[in-house]
């Protein structure tokens, strides 16, 4: 089973051969019994053999081979070593000149053979040459340089004859192909390629490829590896922050590519499964990992879960809706009383433990004005900027509010997330720009225009109407993509030594929901908003956003559900269009652990959609669906208004509580859309 030599590919062999031909004389101890077995027979490792990696690389071969790449090995009886010559960002021209001028700049991390990590720093290449007889030595082009052939000489023959002057006889030398950015990646060297990843890959796999050619080297394809995932529903979830891998799934697959051509093993057999990436995801990880060893110059199609959602009604499974008015236990809810006391605490426990997550109780918030109340819009409104940083919390969000200029006093406001930037929703030149810094823990904030979203914000209207209108970016409090939860406020909700969320501990939406609720609290605090008459409002995901945060902060006044959705408004039982199990594969980080057991199986969902739109009463709630929005399933989305109404009634609140309608056209939110919210606001909160 350990012999899967038969998989090496022809790289690796002709890199062995031309080690032989090139070994240079006065060199260290013999390459260990691995190294040897596999340049006699050009086979596998076999268990019980120790295999000892040095990387000469940076933070790309950090993520690729500090994480899980031991544990992989030794659950194949293989013990490794590893080494990881790094600083960050480093290229081949700094590797040439700290081994030309033997600098001591290395945070040299090793992995030893018992799986501990130590890190030395101030450390020199002619050391780590020194420290174990090591049996594989990589290199690696820095990201922005790797598809730039021209950069690769003369300094990776030099650091190729230092490396064979130094590590023992047979050792392999191999190239550690790096990998393309994210589609939507902000790095600036992006640009190299043209912002385009297909045109980054092809650039640096012809250039490894050349190189590897032209000095006999070996290749780790972690690079097509990805590639190969960013076919799969996986996508660029293979990245964390739009170039570095992402820490559970990237990191993973990296591994998996190391280990499949160091050992020619196939990862189909490996018994360790690394911390939360479910069966099905580690099955696509392995084989991405798996084709790019079998074929490292070009991408494999890898099958996938289909993202493809049910449009056909005949295909709708029978379904029966749990009854809100009824308890979890079965015995009837009889009168209001127990609805508020005991019902409804009951279902948003229940939503809480297995769809959106906890979220912290409460926190202490810094607020910096970041703008006094000043005139805007050409006079017609008062827009007032404030950024709020809960204690503990890496960056802060950014609160824009709109009030009527006109105003006597307090006005009804709205509330909502924006998707690109506050600067985009207006081309208002006084909305400030997320300072650099922040947009940096971002990763992947999007570079967009100021006004380029304005056609969704009618400013003008909503404060002629008498309203006021506040927003925030939803990435200012946890950016948008499946970083394994660390790179938004995931942390406050953490314990000392815990870096993941415990089943039902929030995810992203339930932690952009209790942003809004801190935007709340600063409200609150301004004179010229009426707290108590905050409308929380939101498109799409951030319709399930909104849904959520009116109904776990009971200030909010009324909820505004604009093509919510699956999460959102539609049913999770009629599975049509986008259905809980597409959802969780294309947005696993949405939503707490436990929501992954309803995936293909929402009849044991212990509630449904319409019941989170009853836990709104006595609040008014407005759904609207767009007719050519099939993936958010109209019709799923206006039966649940309709359950969710005989809660309404049963509570003796008229037909006037709950609002819906469904426009032509597709999902998006219109000026249309926007007068049936301020009608419905009309009559609920007066102006
Ligand atoms: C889609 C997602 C939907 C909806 C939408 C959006 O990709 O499948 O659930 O949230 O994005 O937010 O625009």
């Amino acid at each position: 089973m350990m012999r899967g030599g038969k998989l090496m590919c022809a790289a690796i062999s002709a890199a062995l051969m031309g080690i032989f031909t090139l070994n240079a004389p006065g060199r260290a101890a013999e390459a260990s019994e691995a190294s040897r077995a596999i340049s006699a027979t050009g086979s596998g490792v076999a268990r019980g053999d120790t295999l000892r990696i040095l990387a000469i690389g940076n933070s790309f071969s950090e993520d690729a081979v500090e994480h899980n790449l031991h544990e992989i090995a030794a659950a194949d009886g293989i013990t490794m070593i590893i080494g990881n010559m790094f600083i960050g960002g480093c290229n081949l021209e700094r590797h040439y000149l700290n081994a030309k001028k033997n600098r001591s700049e290395y945070s040299y991390r090793k992995v030893g053979a018992d799986g501990v990590r130590t890190v030395r720093a101030k450390t020199s290449l002619a050391y780590a040459f020194r420290d174990e007889p090591w049996d594989v030595v990589t290199f690696q082009q820095s990201s922005p340089l790797s598809g730039k052939m021209e950069s690769y000489e003369p300094y990776l023959p030099y650091l190729i004859n230092y490396a064979r002057q130094r590590a023992p006889k047979g050792a392999r030398l191999m190239l550690h192909q790096t990998w393309a950015f994210a589609k939507n990646a902000t790095h600036s060297k992006f640009a190299n390629y043209g912002r385009n990843q297909s045109e980054m890959y092809d650039s640096l796999r012809t250039a490894y490829a050349a190189m590897a050619d032209k000095y006999s080297l070996g290749l780790i394809p972690a690079g097509t590896a990805m590639q190969n995932a960013r076919g799969t529903y996986i996508g660029d979830g293979v990245v964390r922050d739009g170039y570095h891998l992402s820490w559970w799934t990237g990191r993973y697959i990296a591994a998996c590519t190391w280990y499949g051509t160091l050992t020619g093993n196939k990862l189909a057999d490996n018994a360790w499964t690394p911390p939360h990436i479910d069966a099905e995801r580690l099955k696509v990880a392995r084989e991405c990992a798996d084709a790019a060893v079998a074929s490292p110059q070009k991408t494999t199609p890898i099958q996938s879960p289909d993202r493809t959602g049910i449009y056909n009604f005949r295909l709708i499974p029978e379904y029966t809706l749990p009854d809100p008015l009824k308890m979890q236990d079965g015995t009837p809810v009889t009168s209001p009383e127990q609805w508020y006391a005991s019902r409804r605490p009951e279902l948003v426990e229940l939503f809480k433990t297995e769809m959106f997550g906890h979220s912290p109780e409460s926190v202490d918030c810094e607020y910096t004005v970041d703008e006094e109340p000043a005139p805007a819009l050409g006079g017609k409104a008062v827009r007032h900027q404030v950024s709020i940083k809960p204690k503990g919390a890496k960056h802060p969000l950014h609160l824009l509010v709109y009030t009527p200029a006109d105003a006597d006093g307090p006005v009804p406001t709205f509330l909502g997330c924006n998707f690109k930037g506050n600067i985009t929703i207006s081309d208002d030149p006084g909305i400030l720009e997320v300072p650099e810094s922040d947009r940096r823990a971002y990763g992947i904030f999007p570079i967009n225009e100021r006004g380029a979203s304005a056609a969704r914000w009618p400013i003008e209207q909503i404060v002629s109407r008498g309203y006021g209108i506040a927003t925030f970016h939803y990435s200012d409090v946890d950016p948008d993509f499946d970083d394994g939860h660390r790179n938004g406020w995931e942390p406050l909700i953490y314990k000392e030594g815990q870096n993941y969320p415990e089943p039902d501990q929030w995810g992203s939406i339930a932690q952009w929901a209790w942003g809004l609720s801190r935007a709340l609290d600063y409200l609150e605090t301004y004179g010229k908003v009426d707290a108590s008459k905050v409308i929380v409002f939101g498109h799409s995901r951030l319709g399930k956003t909104a849904l959520w945060a009116g109904v776990s902060d009971p200030r909010f006044a009324m909820a505004i559900s604009n093509d919510s959705g699956c999460g959102g408004a539609a049913l999770s039982r009629r599975a049509f269009g986008e259905t809980v199990y597409i959802i969780q594969n294309s947005f696993p980080h949405w939503f707490c652990g436990n929501f992954r057991k309803y995936g293909g199986n929402e009849g044991a969902l212990p509630f449904d959609q319409h019941e989170l739109l009853a836990c709104m009463a006595p609040r008014p709630v407005y759904v609207a669906s767009a007719e050519g929005d099939g993936w958010a399933d109209p019709v799923g989305e206006r039966i649940s208004v309709q359950e969710a109404s005989k809660v309404y009634n049963f509570l003796g609140l008229g037909a006037e509580y709950l609002g819906y309608h469904i426009r032509q056209g597709l999902h998006n939110i219109l000026l249309e859309d926007w007068e049936h919210y301020m009608d419905f606001a009309d009559t609920h909160l007066g102006k």
